[in-house]
């Protein structure tokens, strides 16, 4: 019995690296495609293969900072340990790219105290994948904690239907109110019922609206003093949502939110077949929030956690 759940354990692993090396793709052939000429032994080590490198990890969007500290790493790294394959020299590649990400390599710390319900407040722009992590994060969490949704994104009727439905998928309530109502109060309302029906974890959705920034973030603002309002104690987790294939645009995003609002963790959407995957390596070396979880598609499974050795494994289709 234990034997088979160790292999289901390991297929289920097999399976998310191997959709996340499919997803990854197109940022892999920006990364790769023809490097194997490059990385031949005459070549190794030489400037014309670095800047060829240099030049394909700014095109990925992995960022000047981060693809500085990669090449310069391995420059040292080929200097010093004289590669004689190209699989020699990708490993050192990939051990560099490791290293750039371990730094936001953490899981989400979900420890419920007696303050209870451990709230999760998702935010993020529109279309960025609130919704669908909320529902990908329910079903991966709804076994270990008595858990509820709230739907604080009031702004379209169609956003509410949205969070209902995946609530429907995964058995657990939704607290809603009717399109157009305050988000700070529909929250609050779902702290109330949370606290009386003993749940352990709240997940609340908001609003992402772009049109009025302004507005938005002080509707974050309120809704975070309303929080502290029903309980000063209560242990509450802001995980940005970003889309992977906005790519500059992401970061530009998070460090917006972080400034305005303080951010806990992230979450990086629709790694699946973009070309921007690289965007990873500028997060991490520029802003260095958690990275929780990685999404790599619509279905309730596309989620898994972030780990820094697969990701780059998967992302140099290196197993090693
Ligand atoms: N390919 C892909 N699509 C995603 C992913 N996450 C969300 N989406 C899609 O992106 C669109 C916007 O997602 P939604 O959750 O509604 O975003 P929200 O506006 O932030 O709540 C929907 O069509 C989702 O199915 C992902 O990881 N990969
Ligand atoms: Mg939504």
């Amino acid at each position: 019995m234990l034997f088979k759940k160790n292999q289901n354990k390991e297929q289920q692993a097999f399976s998310v690296w191997k959709s996340l090396k499919s997803g990854l793709n197109k940022t892999r052939d920006i990364l790769l495609s023809d490097i194997g000429d490059l990385l031949s032994l005459n070549n190794l080590g030489t400037d014309e293969l670095l800047e060829e490198l240099e030049t394909r990890l700014l095109l990925a969007d992995v960022g000047i900072d981060a693809t500085e500290k990669i090449i310069n790493g391995l420059k040292t790294d080929i200097k010093k340990q004289r590669p004689d394959s190209a699989e020699e020299a990708l490993i050192l590649l990939k051990q560099q790219m490791i290293n750039v990400l371990k730094a936001i390599e953490s899981p989400i710390n979900l420890s419920v105290s007696a303050h209870k319900p451990l709230t999760i407040l998702v935010i993020g722009v529109n279309g960025a994948g609130k919704t669908t992590t909320i529902g990908k994060l329910t079903n991966l969490y709804k076994n270990s904690f008595k858990t509820m949704i709230a739907a604080g994104d009031t702004f379209r009727a169609a956003a509410i239907e949205q969070l209902i439905a995946w609530g429907d998928r995964n058995s657990v309530p939704v607290v809603s109110r009717a399109q157009g109502a305050d988000s700070a109060a529909v929250i609050y309302d779902a702290l109330q019922t949370a606290r009386q029906q003993n749940i352990d974890l709240l997940i609340a959705d908001t609003a992402g609206r772009l049109q009025n920034k302004n507005n938005l973030i002080d509707e974050l603002k309120k809704i975070r003093r309303t929080i502290t309002k029903f309980d000063p104690e209560l242990n509450v987790i802001t995980l940005l949502i970003i889309d992977a294939a906005t790519g500059q645009n992401a970061l530009n995003q998070a460090v917006q939110f972080n400034s305005d609002i303080g951010i806990d963790g992230l979450v990086l959407t629709k790694l699946d077949g973009t070309a921007k995957g690289g965007i990873i390596f500028a997060i991490a070396e520029s802003l260095g929030i958690p990275l929780h979880y990685i999404g790599t598609g619509e279905s309730i499974n596309d989620i898994s956690p972030f780990n820094a050795q697969d990701f780059v494994s998967a992302l140099l289709s290196i197993k090693t």
